[in-house]
């Protein structure tokens, strides 16, 4: 049997998308996850998250014999950490998962080794990293390849993107920077783009930070719009025919496990020289807020004028259009303030890309906007376009599914 070329740690929405696609062109992946229920799935060649395309290729290397998962990692020659990457405290990043699944592999280090961090990271974890390597295995000191390469696919369309897009490579020096490029050329088509190990790990951020900065940018428009009487999808789209003009779209806040979150990982280290990037991330924050309260507004509104409480329909939950993933969805969390706030209201909570909910009853979104006096839009889901609404309906409409 040939043995183990590469070590995967952790198996999730970026980590098996990887570990299927370089096990897929023939090289030996070992996948490493601490949950025993993840390693049984993908060792059924089946898969526990929703990503076209990656059944098919999980089950292709599973069944070829290229593809294993276990709780514990083995000798490998590549070493990959793709672990989350959380918050603590006050929107401080967590890098103990980074640190503990390095230990975890600090006993099978051996020279001429390549060790990736593809985990977003604060600014200076992979040095931090490899010191702690060296400190741990002294006789190695320089004996190694470190470097750090981020990921930057986007759900759903991930294992295109994967083999695609272009990747910032940055090593703790030259030889390993040209290491890691000789890995990834291997599985990536895209352009590979050398530079330090800092700078990949700020790109990364920057990347996220960028479409926070200009959705915030959107949301700000939204709010006043709002206020001066112009509709804001009517607005941007003039706007957007200025050759240099690009203003993204306003919704419900911004969610997902990257852009809502990134922006911190600077914000925490650098408070007092990220102003914009700290405030956008509020500008974007505050939008979920105002939805909620401009769906308490209306529903007052709606008491008044007609002599009785308004049902209402909150379409969407996901934290964007067309997916079942709801990680820090702003839509969830407007859905969650506005039953809060009510708790004897008549609420249809809508969400056609799941079928069942731990917190939330689900209807049906076709009944769901049949039966209520209220439609608010939350997530531009496809389904929620072509439906037919009788005149009569009060419609607020965060996300733009009707700006055409
Ligand atoms: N959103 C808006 N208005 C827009 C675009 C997006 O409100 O015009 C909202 C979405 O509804 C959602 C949030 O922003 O709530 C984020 O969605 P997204 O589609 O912009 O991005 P993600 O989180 O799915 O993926 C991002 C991508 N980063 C960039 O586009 C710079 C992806 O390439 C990264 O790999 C991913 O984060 C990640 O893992 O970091």
């Amino acid at each position: 049997m040939k043995s183990t070329e590469v070590v995967m740690i952790g198996l999730g929405y970026i980590g098996l998308p990887t570990a299927a696609l370089i096990a897929s062109g023939g090289t030996n992946v070992h996948g490493v996850d601490i949950n025993q229920k993840v390693v049984d799935t993908i060792n059924a060649g089946k898969i526990h998250i929703v990503e076209p395309s990656l059944d098919i290729a999980v089950a292709k290397s599973v069944k070829g014999g290229f593809l294993k998962a276990a709780t514990v990692p083995v000798e490998a020659n590549t070493y990959l950490i793709v672990v989350p990457t959380p918050f603590k405290g006050k929107n401080e990043p967590d890098i103990s998962f980074v640190e503990a699944a390095t230990r975890a592999i600090l006993p099978l280090l051996k020279e001429g080794d390549l060790y990736i961090i593809e985990s977003t990271s604060p600014i200076g974890t992979t040095e931090k990293m490899m010191n702690l390597i060296y400190e741990e295995r002294p006789e190695l000191k320089d004996k190694l390849y470190i470097a750090y390469c981020p990921e930057r696919v986007l759900p759903g369309n991930v294992m295109h993107e994967l083999v695609h897009n272009d990747r910032v490579i940055g090593g703790v020096d030259k030889r390993s920077t040209e290491k890691a490029i000789a890995f990834y050329k291997k599985h990536v088509q895209g352009e590979l783009h050398a530079t330090n190990a800092r700078t990949a790990e700020m790109c990364k951020l920057v990347e996220n930070s960028s479409r926070d900065v200009q959705i915030a940018f959107a949301n700000e428009l939204s709010l006043i719009c709002d206020k001066a009487d112009i509709n804001v999808w009517e607005l941007i789209a003039l706007a957007n025919k200025h050759p240099r003009v690009n203003i993204l779209q306003p919704g419900c806040g911004v969610g997902g496990h990257c852009i809502a979150v990134d922006p911190y990982f600077i914000v925490s280290d650098y408070p007092m020289e990220s102003k914009i990037i700290g405030t956008a991330r509020e500008v974007n924050n505050y939008k979920s807020f105002w939805c909620a309260e401009k769906v308490q507004t209306e529903k007052l509104k709606f008491e008044l004028a007609h002599g009785r409480k308004p049902s209402i329909a909150l379409m969407g939950l996901a934290f964007k259009p067309n997916i079942d993933d709801l990680r820090e969805s702003p839509a969830k969390y407007i859905a969650q303030k506005v039953l809060q706030n009510d708790n004897n209201g008549v609420y249809f909570i809508v969400e056609p890309n799941i079928t069942e909910h731990n917190v939330f009853k689900l209807t049906d979104y076709k009944m769901a906007a049949t039966e209520a006096d209220i439609i608010v839009y939350l997530v531009a889901h496809d389904e929620f376009k072509t439906l037919e609404l009788h005149k009569d309906k009060i419609i607020l409409d965060f996300c733009g599914v009707l700006k055409n």
